[in-house]
């Protein structure tokens, strides 16, 4: 397979020159942030640290951490060190407790996103002469209007097919010759699905030969299917919102491990316990931080997500950036439905309002038709009728799509039915297995 890339002189660049633009990016930023951010400033201060203490990439580590809490606490602008008026474009993530984080972008932003978005379409092989569909959602999530931005930076034809309607969305990737898909990984084994049913074989009848799936683990094994029922080389993508979404590391051709942009981001690995930093090739916590994220600027930002530096010198496909493994996990309970994040503790904020219900629940995840499916059980306090159930039911699941922005299906157990823990309750139970 042919090696494209969309900015060598970046991407191939020396790694003796690359760190040295990292050092003297990571420079400006700490001083931009110390002089412009009160929360920066603050938090420098209480480590003693000033940005003349910023000598070598390696002194990083004296810096402090940023940690979801942080961006929640600020919420919705008090992390930004821009004005608003100088704001192209504001995003939002579902949240814990109700609020959720804001994302801003300039439109610096919106450009070095698209930059980075162009570069990973194309290590994937996504070049212009491509139709990309892009079957991500296009609301306040990262990933449809990531993907977009990056396929008009490279001419490749964008299609902003989003989700839902995956009948007309089949009909759209035959008809129109779509040569490249995207979307959540689990979506495109539910697109082959629905493509069988109406008697059309993804890999003989579409052209689609290409794809980027991300937003949520998969599997080398969901890999293989995804691979063989469409015929086509599938790439691992991975970002966060925090850091303007898709674009921040992704698998070139050779499949590898993730090239992580390191002009944009410095990316160090910690002990989630400690917050130390942990030896090349061990697992840990993911950390980064921006080098040119122009609205929110971040230092050390703690993803939670688990993964590893690769220890590979030099790239086959002549990149010099290093390379993240697939991700391997989390370290706190966020678990994933179609792409979209969800935490436990937001579902019993919900259930536990409600007077009628008992505090005992459980959360089941199971893959049906090759989607996500959300199941909570819960306990009334009193017995209830059969009607009285399925308006309690139909009142929650209302109230928990508002909430966690996918609508669950609720069901209502008799009191004194559903397990009951000495220790540590085991509230999810996630029935999706490795596929
Ligand atoms: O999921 C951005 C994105 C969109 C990435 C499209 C890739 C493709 P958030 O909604 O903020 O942003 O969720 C970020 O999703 O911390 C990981 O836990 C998880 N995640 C993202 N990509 C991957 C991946 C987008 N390739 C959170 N593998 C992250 C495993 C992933 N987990």
């Amino acid at each position: 397979m042919k090696v494209y890339i969309w900015n060598p002189s970046l991407e191939c660049l020396s790694r003796d020159l690359l760190e040295k633009l990292q050092l003297q990016r990571l420079k400006e930023i700490v001083y931009k942030l110390y002089n412009n951010s009160k929360y920066y400033r603050q938090k420098m201060k209480e480590k003693n640290i000033t940005p003349e203490d910023i000598k070598t990439l390696q002194d990083i580590t004296k810096l402090p951490f940023t940690t979801k809490e942080d961006l929640r606490e600020l919420y919705p602008y008090s992390m930004s060190v821009v004005p608003i008026e100088s704001l192209a474009e504001i995003r939002a993530s579902s949240g814990t407790t109700g609020k959720p984080t804001i994302s801003l972008y300039t439109h610096r932003d919106i450009e070095n996103w698209s930059e980075v978005m162009a570069r990973s379409l194309v290590a994937t092989g996504i070049v212009k002469g491509d139709i990309l569909a892009i079957a991500y959602n296009y609301h306040m999530f990262t990933g449809g209007f990531g993907f977009h931005y990056g396929a008009l930076r490279v001419g490749v034809v964008a299609i902003p097919i989003g989700v839902g309607y995956t009948q007309r969305t089949v009909m759209l990737l035959k008809d129109l010759g779509v040569t490249a898909l995207t979307s959540v990984p689990n979506y495109a084994l539910r697109l082959a699905e629905v493509a069988y049913e109406m008697g059309i074989d993804p890999a003989k009848d579409t052209k689609v030969r290409k794809g980027v799936f991300g937003a949520a683990p998969w599997s080398e094994e969901m890999r293989k299917r995804i691979e063989k029922v469409w015929d086509m080389q599938a790439y691992d993508m991975y970002g966060l919102s925090e850091l303007w979404g898709p674009g921040v590391a992704i698998e070139c051709i050779y499949k590898q491990g993730l090239h992580v942009w390191e002009d944009h981001f410095v990316v160090e690995v910690v002990d989630p316990k400690t917050g130390e930093p942990i030896d090349i090739e061990e697992k840990g916590e993911l950390v980064f931080t921006t080098l040119t994220k122009d609205a929110i600027p971040l230092i050390r930002y703690r993803t939670r997500d688990i993964s590893r530096i690769l220890d590979i010198k030099q790239c086959e496909c002549r990149r010099t950036h290093r390379k993240i493994d697939r991700i391997q996990g989390r370290t706190d309970d966020m678990f994933i439905i179609n792409g979209v994040n969800i935490w436990p503790k937001t579902i019993e904020d919900v259930l536990l309002k409600e007077p009628l219900l008992a505090p005992f629940y459980q959360i089941v995840i199971d893959r049906v038709d090759a989607l996500d499916r959300l199941t909570i059980y819960v306990e009334s306090k009193t017995k209830l009728s059969d009607n009285e159930k399925s308006l309690l039911a139909r009142r929650l699941e209302y109230q928990l799509r508002e909430a966690i922005l996918v609508t669950p299906k609720v069901e209502i157990a008799d009191p004194g039915t559903l397990p009951r823990f000495d220790g540590k309750p085991k509230v999810v139970i996630d029935r999706r297995g490795q596929v």
